[in-house]
């Protein structure tokens, strides 16, 4: 009879644009299991002895020092078709010290490349299941990183219009840390859209199938999840508070006035016969002198909004300002402005700048 804790079991399923050799490989070979076999975030370094009764280990790392050993033997190898290993974790990890789980991975060919299926069983509750679950399916999205031809350009698909700001502000964050990822043209509220997003705006992320919506969480994640270290987040804890401020003020200030009822009048006129409304202009303009001028006091102290350096607060800003410098009233206030300007000016050189420019009719 089937023990209790048999009930909770995971499957989970992936399509991978690589051989099934390619992707058996990855699950015995030390070098390649270093290079995905744990959720986004995290850092692994692992070991393999791939014979029935082999050992491997994953010790993975968090940032904080914080260390997660993940350890078994390999039950069966029949490359390049199927394997399965026991799955336990050592120390005080998320599964009851010394409970055996089983891993399954099927791998058939499909399409040009390969279709995973995993069963991962023997949880001892649902919550413990799914907690498995959450990390199998990040660690997946870095296997098709590590496979597939396009790299995470396979994997991230940022879902949104060129012009928008923060669609470029989440370019322009991946750009920075030098990840590549698809832009799948798409409008706000477009069926694509609200599969992924439940308000319907854009930018709005599939990491592999896992959507992720709202421009600060697609920015964090690229920062925390990619490269060696976050690039956009301040070091410093009077940093990070400057660099939220900002975001916030933006989000909640600048952005509604510069590009809500300024840019857009202009962009997709609302007004009568199709003209931009005159009024909502001049409210608008009527409210940028004060959020010019905390900018330009911010400036003054150097280039950047927060933290002394490029911070995630920068890239949202600088999409905005480029439109106001594009439209006469903008330009006349911004002419008054001169720290604006020269940090305007640093910001244009960025690669992640040249590389996101909006396509202008
Ligand atoms: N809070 C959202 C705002 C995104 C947003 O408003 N995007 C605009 C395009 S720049 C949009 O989707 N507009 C459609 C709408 O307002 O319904 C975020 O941070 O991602």
């Amino acid at each position: 009879m089937n023990a209790p804790q048999d009930r909770f079991e995971l499957t989970l399923t992936r399509f991978i644009r690589a051989t099934r050799e390619k992707v058996f490989d990855a699950f015995v070979t030390p070098e390649l299991m270093g290079a995905w076999n744990c959720p986004r975030g995290l850092a692994v370094q692992a070991s393999a002895d791939a014979r029935v009764g082999g050992v491997y280990r994953l010790q993975m790392s968090a940032r904080d020092g914080s260390r997660f050993v993940a350890s078994g033997q390999y039950v069966e190898l029949q490359r390049p078709a199927r394997l399965a290993y026991t799955w336990s974790w050592e120390g005080a990890g998320p599964l009851p010290a010394g409970l055996n789980t089983l891993v399954e991975v099927d791998l058939l060919a499909r399409d040009g490349g390969t279709e995973l299926r995993m069963r991962h069983s023997g949880f001892p509750a649902a919550a413990v299941r799914d907690s498995h679950g959450q990390g199998w399916t990040s660690s997946l999205s870095r296997l098709n990183d590590l496979l597939d031809p396009q790299g995470t350009a396979g994997t991230l698909k940022l879902l949104g219009d060129p012009r928008s700001t923060y669609v470029r502000t989440a370019r322009m964050a991946f750009a920075e840390k030098g990840v590549a990822i698809t832009l799948v043209p798409a409008a706000p509220h477009s069926p694509e859209v609200l599969a992924v997003h439940p308000f319907g705006r854009i930018p709005a992320l599939l990491d592999g199938e896992t959507p992720l919506w709202e421009t600060a969480a697609i920015v964090r994640f690229a920062d925390e999840c990619f490269g060696d270290a976050p690039l956009l987040t301040p070091a410093s804890i009077a940093g990070r508070i400057a660099c939220e401020q900002w975001i916030s003020a933006i989000n909640s200030y600048l952005y509604p006035t510069m590009v809500g009822r300024y840019v857009l009048q202009y962009v997709m006129p609302r007004g009568e016969g199709g003209q931009p409304d005159r009024k909502t202009i001049d409210q608008a303009v009527s409210e940028m002198p004060t959020q010019l001028a905390a900018l330009e006091k911010v400036y003054a102290r150097g280039d950047w909004l927060a933290g002394g350096a490029l911070s995630a607060a920068d890239l949202f800003l600088a999409p905005i300002l480029f439109y106001v410098e594009l439209f006469p009233e903008g330009q006349r206030l911004l002419t008054d402005m001169p720290n604006i300007r020269r940090a305007q000016g640093v910001m244009r050189q960025r690669a992640s700048y040249v590389a996101t420019q909006p396509p202008m009719s």
